[in-house]
Order: structure tokens, then C-alpha cells, then sequence
């Protein structure tokens, strides 16, 4: 193992050249296939971990299962105090989790303790949501009656995240499961079995020093038949999904098929829109962090890039200049703003894409090729790319599909009603984002007639969603919330509970049924 990566492991207590248990139920085992961790930007491996067999899975639930009977009755700001201690135990290990993050996944060093800093920001929140996790008190139209409605906990919630998130999008859920009541089992994604078993460790550590199961906060890790099981358990009251459109649909309906509950984050294929009032000062920067901050990989990032006619030339001139700056480096490295693409299959789906739009006779503005020189020669390193389709129709397969890789599509347009009309006319609806000082244009934009995605901004990238406001999308990008608002509602089973104090029982609604 390089010094590179040897240094990060040990830090986090990650024994080095010998087999990682990747399950944890309150203790940690694995007797299912051992899969690689490999390394994006040198294409190392960096340990072989033991991931969850069938067997394994069958008693993780076992476990979840018993943990959320104890969990279900302690009181929820007590579950809140054991929140506050997992963001310290997260605080106190932050730069050296990112740094992890930024080994495993390939994202550079800032986004990844920032990942780290989404988790102890949504801690935090969950703290005081264990104090505010309230029903309420409903009229009753007959006398002496209330109605209350009252939250209870779930169950045990899936959570099976995606590679280009390891640690955030868990902790979104992890957290508001926790403060709910729930027992969590997580199943990362196959390609970042290191991330999830350094963070369990510190998880389970404050579990286990409260005395609590740690199967709480249980891990399976594995490919596909460990999310199989998963879905399919009518052990679990919640699956919280996070990864394409294609898997999505699939779980959406083997969920729904045993009537659980789901939330789906699936594709995004976000649009900034510039209008010619826009702060350029502001634009330029905010697309260009939008289309190329984790080399293209967040569901968020900007795919399409929609600009008024009349700045189009300047806005283009500005934004290739950025481009032209970028070198691709080592993630590691604090001055590095471009990493490597996560797989060898993220690189090819971003040739290919390129191939194709070359056939289509696209413009391509900036990248389009391969480096000549890369930082290492195993990364997966390719160049951020400004391309020009010919036509607008978003029903062509290159406005209409989520390309995971860094390409952004430009078109140009002469009205806000045309640029939202393409805004909305694809099969997904995450984020979106309009640059514009003219209060007129964002009324329109945020009402009826405006961009149909979860996230709708102005003056705001597509991505870089802060923890407070609610994350998920419409259409293909699936339903359901995450992180704030008022996603924990889904975190929890609600009952309607019509209590009668008086010496009468009259029916609702004045039915008469005397005898
Ligand atoms: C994702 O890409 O799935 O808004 C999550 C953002 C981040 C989360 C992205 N806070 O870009």
C-alpha cells in the first residue's frame, strides 16, 4: 500500500494488508465475497473487505429488528443526546473522514470533509428536532372530544446510498432515523465499503458506550444481492434509495409491491438559466462550480446550460477561461479543483458521450479529449467539457439522460417562458437555478408556471444544497424528502387518535344509529 493511502487507513484504525470485516450488527463480521476498495486516482487497491452474505444480511435484520423495540421507547431528546455525542465523535475525526472520502470516492479534499461537515450539520439539526418532533391537536366536531395526531417511530429504515455521496446522504437519513426512533441499516454503495465502515466504527463506538444495540446503526455492505434483500425484507418499514433512475424504479416497486414505504433521490439533469440582467460576476463562477465541483458527479451538478442570446458570447468566453485553468491533480492535494471520475466506467461513459455528440456535429467548446499528461497514470482522469448540441430538441438523448461524467450543454434562447419550457421537459426534475436580477423573472420562475424541480434557486447554483432545507426531487428523480424541512414526517408512522372525555358517545358527522 503506497504512504499515500497507508497514512489515511491508519488513522481511522483501518488495519492495513489484511482482510476488513464490512458488516457490523453489533459486531463486526463478513462472511460473504470479498470485494476492493479501489483507489480513483491512482487505480491502487486499497483493501479487501469482507462484504455481507445472505446469511449475514438475514441476521442484521434479526438484529435491526430487536435494536428498534429497545430504541422505540427512549425518549426522544434522550435520542437526541446520543446524536449530539456521534457529532462530536464525527467533529473530532472530521479532516481525517474527508481525507478518507477523498481516497475512496476521488472527490477533492474540501468537498470531502465538507461531506464529513453535512453529517455534523444534520446532527445538530436532529438534536433539536428531538424536542421538536411534534403532533398536534386537531377540533373535534363533537363536543368533549379531541383528536390528537401523533408520531410514533417506524421501524427499521434502508439506507442504501450511492458512491458520489458516501457519507452525507447517510447521515441525512441516519440522522433524522435516529431522533425518529428507528433502527437504521445502511448498504453502501460496492465501490465505497471504506467510508461506511470508518463511520460505523465511530457511530457504533458511542452506541456501544451508551449502552445501546449497536445494530442500531447496522452496516451491510455488498453489491447487488445485499440490496436485494434489503428491499425485498418485510423486516424493513423504510428503504431510502439514492442512486439511478433504472435501479429506482426497480426498488420503487418491489417496495411498494409489499407496501412499504420509499424515498427515491434518483437522476438529476439540472439547468442554469442566465438571463441578460444577470450578475455575470456571480453566473459565471456558480455554473462553473455547478458543471465541474466533483468532476460532474453529484445528482445536483449542472448538465444544462441555458443562456439569453444577448450575453451568450460573453458568458461562454468567461466560462471557458475557467475551464482553460483547470489542471486535473491529486484530490489529496489542497490546491487540486479537479480529481478523477470515480470508476474506468465513468471515464468510457464520458468518451462515449463525447463520441456522440461529435456525431451529432456538436460544438465542443472546451475539453472533449483526453490529457496528455495526468497526475497518476491509473486515475480516472478526464477532461471537463463545454459542448454545443445544433439542436434544442430535449427529447434527443443528449438533453434528455443524466450523463454522469463532467459535460454541459449549451444552448442559447431569446425568452425566459422558451428557456423554462426546456428547463422542464425532461424526464427529471432535481435542481434547477436562474440568474437574474429582475424581480418579475423569479416570481415566475418559483410559481405555477415556473420550473417544476425539487430544488428551484436564483442567484444559486444547481448544487451545493444546504442540510436546512428539504433535498429530493419530482418526476423520474423520484419523491419523498431528505435532510430538512419537513422530511422527518417520513422518518415516522402517524395515528390519528379521536379520544372521548365526556359521559356521551355521539357518532361523527350527526349519524344517528340508536337501539
Ligand atoms: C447528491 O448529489 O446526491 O446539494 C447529493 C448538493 C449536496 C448533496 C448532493 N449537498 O449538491
Amino acid at each position: 500500500l503506497s504512504s499515500r493511502a497507508s497514512g489515511i487507513l491508519s488513522a481511522l484504525d483501518i488495519p492495513l494488508n489484511k482482510e476488513v470485516s464490512g458488516v457490523y450488527d453489533g459486531q463486526w463480521k463478513g462472511s460473504g465475497e470479498i470485494v476492493e476498495s479501489l483507489c480513483p486516482t491512482t487505480g491502487e487497491v486499497l483493501a479487501r473487505i469482507k462484504s455481507a452474505s445472505h446469511a449475514d444480511v438475514s441476521e442484521a435484520l434479526i438484529k435491526s429488528r430487536q435494536a428498534y423495540l429497545q430504541f422505540r421507547d427512549v425518549p426522544a431528546p434522550r435520542r437526541g443526546e446520543i446524536l449530539r455525542q456521534i457529532r462530536e465523535g464525527l467533529a473530532n475525526k472530521r479532516e481525517e473522514l474527508g481525507a478518507l472520502v477523498t481516497l475512496e470516492m476521488g472527490k477533492i479534499r474540501t468537498e470531502g470533509v465538507g461531506e464529513i461537515q453535512e453529517f455534523i450539520d444534520i446532527c445538530d439539526y436532529a438534536v433539536g428536532l428531538s424536542r421538536m418532533m411534534n403532533g398536534r391537536l386537531v377540533a373535534s366536531e363533537r363536543p368533549g372530544h379531541s383528536i390528537l395526531e401523533v408520531p410514533n417511530p417506524l421501524g427499521v429504515v434502508a439506507v442504501l446510498s450511492a458512491f458520489n455521496f458516501p457519507v452525507a446522504v447517510y447521515g441525512w437519513n441516519l440522522a433524522l432515523s435516529f431522533a425518529a426512533g428507528n433502527a437504521t441499516i445502511w448498504k453502501p454503495s460496492p465501490t465505497t465499503p471504506l467510508t461506511s465502515i470508518a463511520v460505523t466504527s465511530i457511530v457504533s463506538q458511542i452506541l456501544e458506550k451508551n449502552n445501546l444495540p449497536g445494530a442500531l446503526a447496522g452496516l451491510v455492505t455488498g453489491g447487488q444481492p445485499v440490496g436485494e434483500a434489503l428491499v425485498a425484507s418485510k423486516e424493513v418499514e423504510l428503504v431510502s434509495f439514492t442512486g439511478s433512475e433504472r435501479v429506482g424504479r426497480i426498488v420503487g416497486q418491489a417496495v411498494v409491491s409489499r407496501f412499504g414505504k420509499s424515498i427515491l433521490e434518483l437522476g438529476g439533469n439540472n439547468a442554469s438559466i442566465v438571463m441578460p440582467d444577470a450578475d455575470l460576476s456571480l453566473a459565471v463562477p456558480g455554473v462553473f462550480f455547478g458543471a465541474v465541483g466533483t468532476a460532474g458527479q453529484r445528482c445536483t451538478s449542472t448538465r444544462r446550460l441555458f443562456l439569453h442570446r444577448d450575453i451568450a458570447d460573453e458568458f461562454l468566453e468567461r466560462l471557458q477561461k475557467l475551464y482553460g485553468s483547470l489542471k486535473p491533480g491529486d484530490p489529496l492535494d489542497n490546491d487540486t479543483l479537479l480529481g478523477p471520475l470515480h470508476t474506468r466506467a465513468a471515464v468510457d461513459l464520458h468518451k462515449s458521450t463525447i463520441d456522440y455528440l461529435r456525431s451529432i456535429d456538436a460544438d465542443i467548446l472546451s475539453g472533449g479529449k483526453g490529457y496528455d499528461v495526468t497526475p497518476y497514470e491509473g486515475g480516472n482522469f478526464v477532461q471537463p467539457t463545454i459542448a454545443v448540441p445544433k439542436s434544442v430538441d430535449m427529447s434527443d438523448r443528449i438533453w434528455s439522460t443524466e450523463t454522469f461524467a463532467p459535460i454541459l450543454n449549451v444552448a442559447m434562447f431569446d425568452e425566459l417562458e422558451e428557456a423554462i419550457q426546456w428547463n422542464n421537459a425532461v424526464p427529471q426534475g432535481l435542481s434547477s437555478s436562474l440568474w437574474t436580477r429582475d424581480l418579475r423573472n423569479v416570481g415566475k420562475w418559483t410559481g405555477p408556471s415556473g420550473s417544476d424541480a425539487g430544488i428551484v434557486n436564483v442567484n444559486a447554483g444547481t448544487s451545493g444544497a444546504e442540510i436546512g432545507a428539504s433535498f429530493g426531487g419530482n418526476k423520474s428523480t423520484g419523491w419523498g424528502r431528505e435532510s430538512g424541512g419537513d422530511a422527518w414526517k417520513q422518518y415516522v408512522r402517524w395515528s390519528a387518535c379521536t379520544i372521548n372525555f365526556s359521559n356521551e358517545a355521539p357518532l361523527a358527522q350527526g349519524v344517528n344509529f340508536d337501539f
